[in-house]
């Protein structure tokens, strides 16, 4: 029997996406090509799978984005067939082109239907020739501001101005006042153009508290069309989705009849053959419009996969070559309910700035209904060159109630150390009032902001305690084992031990008193509490304060410990006991950590301070950051004055040592 099928298939992405992939292609008896970037070298994916490439230097133009390279990977490798994933080249119809000369099949749509659906005007134009719903806007060739601003004022305010070839919100405009309208279109106009190369725009009048809602169809080659029902997207943030969940709370069965209905006659329209998204926006009226087609699988897919037990990647495989779909619509069922939530390396209470460096532990939970689909292990770098998302986490149960309760559940038990999540950023909005009740839109994290990122008072010295007591067991028993090691400890048997931590802008002393076998009496400013070592492990304590039980999971480096409970993570920094003054020669200084503006300068030449003093108030990022003295010494120069804006790097403060 001669086998027509794909032998080998290169997947041109990275991350969990790569890997999610490759396990389908595994399962169906189809060998795996991996490419990677310098950065990837030992990457999951590049381990997962069965051969892999270099095609270049860390940054994704270099690699990822190097259709040349990655046509040339193929070929080397004898892949008959490239999966793009999402991002990168997966919505490049040049790549897809270029795929068909060099006679590998692309897993995907056409380079047609990329280019038509990559314009957001030609989209829209043939969705209202088809009969799809399109919010009343402008979508014509005459771009001159005359015709923008007459539109605009015939589709009335607030506007919302769109570049045709824009994505991820770049482009993007609201206008509400009349006055701001031409300023807006030329400012639109230019960053399309900076972007995008085209500084086509379009305008539609601006939908307020909108659902996002998409649809997932599949096409053969063969003319069958199916839709896989809806997704709901409107937990996101600057255009970056965090939560997803299917079924909608806000989809009614005759809505949704009306939306899967109005999905198919878009990919009729557009003759779509292979996985793709039609996106809507749901108005508070209930009327739903059409705003897009994404031609790729999604990020959020597995939401789909979940309640519908289709593998989409199996079935764009079997498409791609040429196979006709082997279900029916009659076939699916949308059976119970699956929610999403995606882990991102970022720190949410900094303005979600990216966060970066290595991750010291990693384990995702195994929980029942509860599906990881991870990028990153225990010592992956976590760098500025792709995306930062890190994981999604969905979960699966008969009910809404079910699979947010999962959720939840495996978030809390998901170990992260050593760099920066959202992890309980996520926890937080999946406990929120507003997305328990399913009655949320696309404002909900802006609304709640504050409630999302609030710290919880009082916790900073029980993971203070934690952390001073896993070090001090840590070294009684290193000290038991080697007593060459730590010679200076119990120097003194009667001095009460204490250990000087920094918690965010917080340094604290943590002093303990042994009572009987691992029981302590700890001090901490003015909190005291009688704590019991449970357990001790390499990685984690389990400690009981007052008679409350918990685990702390702990990662070391250098310095700095990384504390994580259910609910909640810390990053302790150990300061040195008696700080040592600087040596004649030394100096030491106060950087900027981040962009911002002086709000306050706390110093002034000739003063003398102690480590942890604070120097400088800073603003940045909407925050105030306490910026404080690394050593003792005394104040040898103040470089900025308040209300100075400072960039990340510019010395505020020097110190040198006291003579
Ligand atoms: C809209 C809209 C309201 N009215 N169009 C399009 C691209 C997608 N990433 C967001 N899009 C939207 N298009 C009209 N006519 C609302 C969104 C939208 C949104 C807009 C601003 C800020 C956040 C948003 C989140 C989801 C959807």
């Amino acid at each position: 029997m001669k086998v027509e099928f794909f032998d080998r298939i290169l997947i041109a992405n990275r991350g969990e996406i790569a890997l999610r992939v490759m396990r389908t292609c595994r399962a169906m008896g189809i060998c795996t090509v991996a490419v990677h970037s310098d950065a990837d070298a030992r990457a999951p994916h590049v381990r997962f799978a069965d051969q892999a490439v270099h095609i270049g230097p860390a940054p994704g133009k270099d690699s990822y984005l190097n259709i040349e390279r990655i046509i040339a990977a193929a070929k080397r490798t004898g892949a008959d067939a490239i999966h793009p994933g999402y991002g990168f080249l997966s919505e490049n119809g040049e790549f897809t082109e270029a795929c068909a000369a060099a006679g590998i099949t692309f897993i995907g749509p056409t380079a047609d239907a990329i280019r038509k659906m990559g314009l957001k005007n030609t989209a829209r134009r043939m969705m209202a020739e088809a009969g799809v719903p399109i919010v009343p806007g402008y979508d014509g060739e005459d771009q001159s501001i005359e015709t923008l601003s007459k539109n605009a004022e015939a589709i009335g305010l607030p506007v919302l101005i769109k570049a045709s070839a824009g994505g991820g919100g770049k482009g993007m405009r609201v206008v509400r006042v009349a006055s701001e309208l031409e300023a807006a279109i030329e400012s639109a106009r230019r960053e399309a153009e900076k972007a995008f190369s085209d500084p086509t725009l379009l305008l539609e009048k601006y939908i307020e508290n909108s659902r996002h809602i998409e649809v997932q169809i599949l096409g053969d080659t063969h003319g069958n069309l199916i839709h896989l029902f809806e997704r709901e997207c409107s937990i996101q943030r600057r255009h970056q989705k965090i939560i997803e969940e299917s079924p909608s709370p806000a989809v009614s069965p005759e809505l949704r009849k009306q939306l899967c209905e109005a999905a198919l006659t878009a990919a009729r329209a557009i003759g779509y053959t292979n996985a793709g998204t039609v996106e809507f926006i749901l108005a508070p009226s209930g009327e739903f419009y059409f705003i897009e087609v994404n031609t790729r699988l999604q990020v959020e897919h597995p939401v789909t996969e979940m309640i519908t037990g289709i593998d989409l990647v199996k079935l764009q495989i079997e498409i791609a070559g040429g196979k006709p779909l082997a279900i029916a619509q009659e076939d699916l069922r949308q059976t119970g309910h699956a929610i999403e939530a995606r882990v991102y390396a970022e720190d949410p209470a900094n303005n979600f700035l990216p966060a970066t460096g290595a991750i010291l532990e990693w384990r995702p939970p195994s929980v029942s209904g509860v599906r990881i689909d991870d990028g990153v292990d225990a010592g992956s770098e976590v760098g500025i060159h792709y995306d930062p998302m890190l994981a999604k986490v969905i979960a699966r149960g008969p009910d809404r109630e079910t699979a947010l309760r999962k959720l939840l559940y495996a978030l809390t038990r998901f170990t992260m150390l050593g760099v920066q999540t959202n992890r309980e950023f996520l926890i937080r909005a999946l406990e929120h009032p507003a997305l328990q009740s399913g009655r949320y839109h696309t404002g909900f994290v802006d609304e709640h902001l504050k409630e999302l990122i609030n710290k919880k008072p009082g916790e900073d010295e029980l993971f203070a305690a934690a952390a001073a007591l896993y070090l001090h067991k840590k070294r009684q028993l290193e000290a038991a084992v080697l007593p060459n090691i730590a010679p200076n400890y119990r120097n003194n048997p009667f001095r009460e031990p204490s250990i000087k931590l920094q918690i965010g802008a917080a340094s604290l002393e943590v002093s303990w008193r042994a009572s009987t076998g691992d029981e302590f009496v700890v001090t901490c400013g003015d909190w005291q509490a009688t704590v019991r070592l449970v357990s001790f492990a390499r990685g984690s304590v389990r400690l009981s304060i007052d008679g409350l039980q918990r685990s702390y999971r702990i990662g070391e480096a250098g310095d700095q410990i990384f504390l994580q409970r259910a609910d909640s993570t810390k990053l302790v920094t150990r300061l040195p006991r008696y700080p040592s003054a600087l040596s004649s020669s030394e100096h030491e200084s106060a950087y900027a950590p981040m962009p911002g503006q002086v709000l306050r300068v706390l110093v002034e030449v000739g003063q003398r301070v102690s480590t942890g003093d604070a120097l400088v108030i800073l603003e940045a990022m909407k925050m105030e950051q306490t910026l404080r003295a690394s050593a003792d010494g005394v104040v040898e120069a103040v470089h900025v004055k308040q209300g100075d804006v400072v960039a990340p790097g510019d010395r505020l403060v020097a110190i040198a040592a006291c003579v």
